[in-house]
């Protein structure tokens, strides 16, 4: 079964996200399941199928190691790794046609530790695709939008899937605002005069991470979703389908 993991910085909206498209793909007649990697994660808008908080316990590595909450945090994530097989065990049982990973709140606890990269390759062997959040009320500046394009392309440098860009949120912005952003992903060009706006030192630092990220070839285009209002979750999964069925649907 195709397994799509969502990723994006603290409270860019990873978990709410997984939450509405897994209820939108139910109420579309899709057989999803959702899995929880977040062991320190206290309450979810969604109940996961499979839980890696049912194996990885952050209040017992406190008191077993003594650690601080940001420490036990840290190990708990390096041992998800260790329970592989089972949370492999959990989502075959599981048995649903689309797979949807929320990982752990704080990204690097992901994505810049052994841990995730491990999990993204043997999880499965089927189709995979990585979905990355912009939060876009963070990414109305152009300064923090280019530091995250930067982001997403160190993402994608230790998965190396498939990854689909998203502007989380954006109920919360003026459409104008959104459509700016959306622009940005879009042009270049239109990106590099928003920096040319900047002062001094940020915009030659801007332009030239501008440049080194196109030299990159990476896509960017970013598609604007809310998961307050659903807008935009057809479109990302028609993306989906596209990358992980070819552009059948999961479940007939
Ligand atoms: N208005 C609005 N708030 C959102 C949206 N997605 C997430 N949030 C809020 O942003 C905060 C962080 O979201 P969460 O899903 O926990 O982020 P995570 O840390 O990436 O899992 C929470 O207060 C959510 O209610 C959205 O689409 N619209
Ligand atoms: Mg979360």
């Amino acid at each position: 079964m195709p397994i799509v993991f969502i990723i994006g910085t603290a409270g860019s909206g990873k978990s709410l996200f997984t939450a509405a498209f897994s209820e939108w793909l139910k109420l579309a007649k899709q057989d999803v399941a959702v899995v929880n990697l977040d062991p320190g994660v206290l309450k979810l808008p969604y109940s996961p199928d499979v839980d890696i908080r049912n194996y990885v316990d952050v209040g017992n590595l406190m008191e077993k190691y003594e650690l601080g909450p940001n420490g036990a945090v840290i190990l708990a994530a390096d041992l998800i790794a260790d329970e592989i097989e089972n949370v492999t065990r959990d989502v075959e049982a599981a048995n649903a046609d689309l797979v949807l990973v929320d990982t752990p709140g704080q990204m690097e606890l992901f994505a810049f530790r052994a841990s995730g990269p491990y999990i993204v390759n043997e999880l499965t062997k089927e189709p995979k695709a990585l979905v990355y959040l912009f939060d876009s009320v963070f990414s109305v500046n152009p300064l923090n939008y280019v530091s995250n394009m930067f982001l997403s392309a160190a993402v994608y440098n230790r998965f190396f899937q498939p990854q689909v860009h998203l502007l989380s949120k954006v109920d919360l912005l003026p459409k104008k605002e959104v459509e700016k952003i959306t622009d940005w992903a879009a042009n270049p060009h239109v990106l590099e005069s928003a920096i040319n706006q900047l002062e001094g030192e940020k915009r030659l630092f801007s332009r030239n991470m501008i440049r080194a990220i196109s030299s990159l070839g990476l896509k960017f285009m970013l598609m604007p979703v809310s998961a307050k209002t659903n807008e935009g979750l057809n479109n990302v999964n028609t993306v989906l389908e596209r990358i992980l069925t070819g552009g059948e649907k999961y479940t007939y």
